[in-house]
């Protein structure tokens, strides 16, 4: 009977532990059962990068086993190295790198593969002089992102006179390099077109509407806004109405992305065509890290299928339909 009420005891006392939370102890012990990844994103810069921030930490959550250290580099490589050293100080057990820009990683790496730990290449590419660097890579194809765009433009102007608005990402991200050479490519096919503008809004709205408002002062007109993310056609949009003219109708837009709210912006006519960017890699990443942990190999490079809309195919069922 004594023994009975002694378990009895024990387990009402564990319930009100359970119930009002673990003491650290306790704590502690379930934290170090959990992988820790150490996660150095790009920046805050676009509603794409908080979509796949957003992604990263629903993937790598306690719940799923996992501790996520977030580091925000504010768009500056020199912040993502030293987050990189930090977290080989803090001995992580995996290393996810978006990159900032594809050079210059070559000695942190090889700082973190001495310390033997495994890295994880998302979104941008990175260019090392030794591929063994770095366990894998998951991204999109920014070349075929900008060849979608010519293309789609080709369709519509190909043989008229087109003059060109370029608003570039990044200078050196793999993003901003494949979108460009896309239009690069676009421009030497197409004789008819010209090129009456280029300079980097580094992938911010507030730039976006900057470049735009001194495209506009600058006096010198333009059909097309070939602007290499959603956000910096927000901006170019703004800057467009600012000066009375109608986007869509006056200035057709192309952007990159397809964020909901740039989706909501081709129903309302405004932006003509959006390439679609998928930012939700947090659960190919994990998928990635648990074929590890199961001592697989995972492929060195995957690219994600992307596709493009228009106003001619897309709805709002369509982009209710998206994960962001
Ligand atoms: O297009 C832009 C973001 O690297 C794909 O970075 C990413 C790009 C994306 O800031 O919005």
């Amino acid at each position: 009977m004594k023994k009975v009420c002694l378990s009895c005891l024990l387990i009402a006392l564990c319930l009100s532990l359970c119930a009002c939370g673990a003491p650290d102890a306790v704590r502690g012990r379930v934290d170090d059962e959990l992988i820790v990844v150490g996660f150095s994103q790009v920046g805050a810069e676009s509603d794409w990068r908080n979509a796949n921030t957003k992604s990263m930490l629903a993937a790598f959550s306690p719940e799923n086993g996992y501790r996520l250290i977030l580091d925000d580099a504010q768009q500056k490589q020199e912040k993502q190295i030293t987050a990189l050293r930090n977290f080989i100080n803090q001995g992580v057990d995996y290393i996810v790198l978006a990159p900032t820009t594809e050079k210059g990683w070559d000695t942190v790496l090889s700082e973190v593969k001495a310390a033997g730990i495994p890295v994880i290449i998302v979104d941008r590419m990175i260019e090392v002089n030794d591929t063994d660097l770095f366990t894998c890579w998951i991204g999109s194809d920014f070349r075929k992102e900008g060849d979608t765009a010519v293309h789609w433009l080709e369709d519509r102007m190909g043989g008229a006179s087109v003059r060109i608005a370029h608003l570039q990402g990044s200078l050196g991200s793999s993003a901003q390099i494949g979108r460009t050479e896309g239009l690069d490519e676009g421009l030497k096919r197409n004789e008819t077109w010209s090129l009456v503008f280029r300079q980097s809004g580094d992938f911010t709205q507030a730039k976006g509407q900057e470049l735009v408002q001194a495209l506009l002062a600058s006096g010198e007109d333009f059909d097309v806004i070939y602007s290499e993310n959603d956000n910096m056609a927000y901006g170019a949009i703004d800057a467009l109405k600012e000066a009375g003219r109608i986007p869509g109708r006056d200035v057709t837009i192309l952007s990159f992305d397809a964020s909901s709210a740039a989706l909501h912006l081709i129903l309302a006519g405004e932006i003509s065509l959006d390439v679609e960017c998928n930012p939700l890699h947090g659960p190919r990443v994990r998928s990635i890290i648990e074929q590890l942990r199961q001592g697989n190999v995972p492929p060195k490079y995957t690219y994600v299928d992307e596709t493009f809309f228009d106003a001619s195919t897309l709805t709002e069922d369509i982009i209710s339909s998206r994960g962001y």
